[in-house]
């Protein structure tokens, strides 16, 4: 499979909740408390903890829910991955709302908060282009553009895995994403 950014972006087709990475990245909602799409299967095979790891984010930092944009870490629970990173994705609304800012503030944070933990190694789902709505071609140039700057600004992330549900996904983001190497 291809790579970008001196070999540090790799792209696969996987189900991200068993990817061995040091953090796996879910596309939730503010609520925190789980959903379906790819929250829903991280839920699942990491089991409560999560979830319980989640209601104390809420009843602390985040009583009025997770802000789109931002993102939150907490255990992986049974997962292969050492932690989850919890961002919220835009809900695409044509356009013109501002979902290219936020999409690229979930990856932006996301990274930032693997990169002050000391974490080196990511996966990431394509946040927003499931139930969000977010048109696969736009998202991968957005989250393309955002990973390599935030790559640029964290040289100790090792490897960001852009996991793919769907072979067609991931020829989407392939003609599409503008990373410059
Ligand atoms: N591994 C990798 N990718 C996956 C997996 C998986 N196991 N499952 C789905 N995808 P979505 P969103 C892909 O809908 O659009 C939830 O209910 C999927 O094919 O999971 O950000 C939350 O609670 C798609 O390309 O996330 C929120 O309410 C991508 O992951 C809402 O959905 C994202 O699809 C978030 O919507």
């Amino acid at each position: 499979m291809k790579s970008f950014v001196g070999g540090r972006v790799t792209i696969t087709l996987s189900d991200i909740t068993r990817e061995a990475v040091d953090a796996a990245v879910n596309a939730a909602n503010g609520s925190l408390m789980g959903g379906g799409g790819v929250d829903g299967a991280i839920h699942r095979a990491g089991g409560p903890g999560i979830l319980a790891a989640c209601k104390q984010i809420r009843a602390t930092r985040y009583p009025d829910g997770l802000p789109t944009g931002e993102a939150v870490i907490t255990t992986a629970g049974r997962m292969p991955a050492r932690y989850v990173i919890h961002t919220v994705g835009p809900v695409y609304r044509g356009g013109n709302s501002g979902e290219a800012g936020k999409l690229a503030n979930c990856y932006r944070n996301a990274i930032s908060i693997a990169a002050e933990r000391k974490l080196a190694t990511l996966a990431f789902p394509a946040i927003s282009t499931g139930v969000y709505g977010y048109p696969s071609v736009e998202a991968a140039a957005v989250s393309s553009q955002a990973i390599e700057r935030a790559l640029d600004a964290h040289p100790s992330i090792r490897e960001v895995r852009l996991v793919f549900f769907r072979e067609s996904d991931a020829e989407t983001f392939l003609r599409h994403q503008v990373f410059t190497r």
